[in-house]
């Protein structure tokens, strides 16, 4: 009987250590871009990233949520996903920020971190944007011959880089985080 109840805890304690809490940065800047692939039990939390009003409200799908519309930088919104699906929202005041909060029943660290990683625009032109619902530690760019082209740090989730020195052609870009994740994606120089 007390094996069972230590081995309860112990499960108990590992479900809990995989749940997570993913911070958006929430103004204009974030575009179409507040789409991301979570858990079951993972807490996204919007913070309003600048002084204008903004709303979290959903539009769509599983879950059904509004924040109304609130005005402070810093202003908090939060909630836990506990259930499976996809829920679309939008800031009620700028109809540009839009997203899609997709939830899996279960998840791996690296496979999280791996589907939430985006960059854009994909063909790139001179500039080319890392968005991330990790923290990056750094990106580094690989060619098709595997010869390292570019590297540099991580701006915290959104990482803004100039490639304006690549020639046209297909490479690779290789995300770590600040916890060691890592990921690849193929981009194309226009
Ligand atoms: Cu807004």
């Amino acid at each position: 009987m007390k094996k069972i109840t230590f081995l309860v805890l112990i499960m108990a304690t590992w479900i809990t250590s995989a749940q997570e809490t993913f911070t958006v940065d929430w103004d204009q800047s974030v575009g179409g871009d507040g789409t991301f692939t979570i858990a079951v039990g993972d807490t996204v939390l919007w913070v309003w990233a600048n002084g204008n009003p903004h709303s979290v409200t959903s539009t769509s799908g599983t879950e059904t949520f509004d924040s109304t519309v609130l005005t402070g930088m810093g202003t908090e919104f939060e909630l836990i996903f506990n259930a499976p699906g996809v829920t679309n929202y939008q800031c009620n005041v700028h109809s540009n920020m839009v997203g899609a909060i997709t939830v899996e029943q279960t998840m791996g660290v690296d496979e999280k971190f791996a589907r939430n990683v985006q960059v854009y625009p994909n063909p790139m032109e001179n500039e080319l944007s890392i968005m991330s619902l990790y923290q990056l530690e750094g990106y580094e760019i690989f060619d098709m011959n595997g010869k390292k082209v570019g590297w540099g740090a991580g701006d915290g989730t959104y990482t803004s880089l100039n490639v304006s020195y690549l020639k046209a052609g297909v490479y690779f870009l290789k995300a770590t985080s600040v916890e060691g994740l890592q990921t690849t994606k193929k981009i194309i120089k226009k």
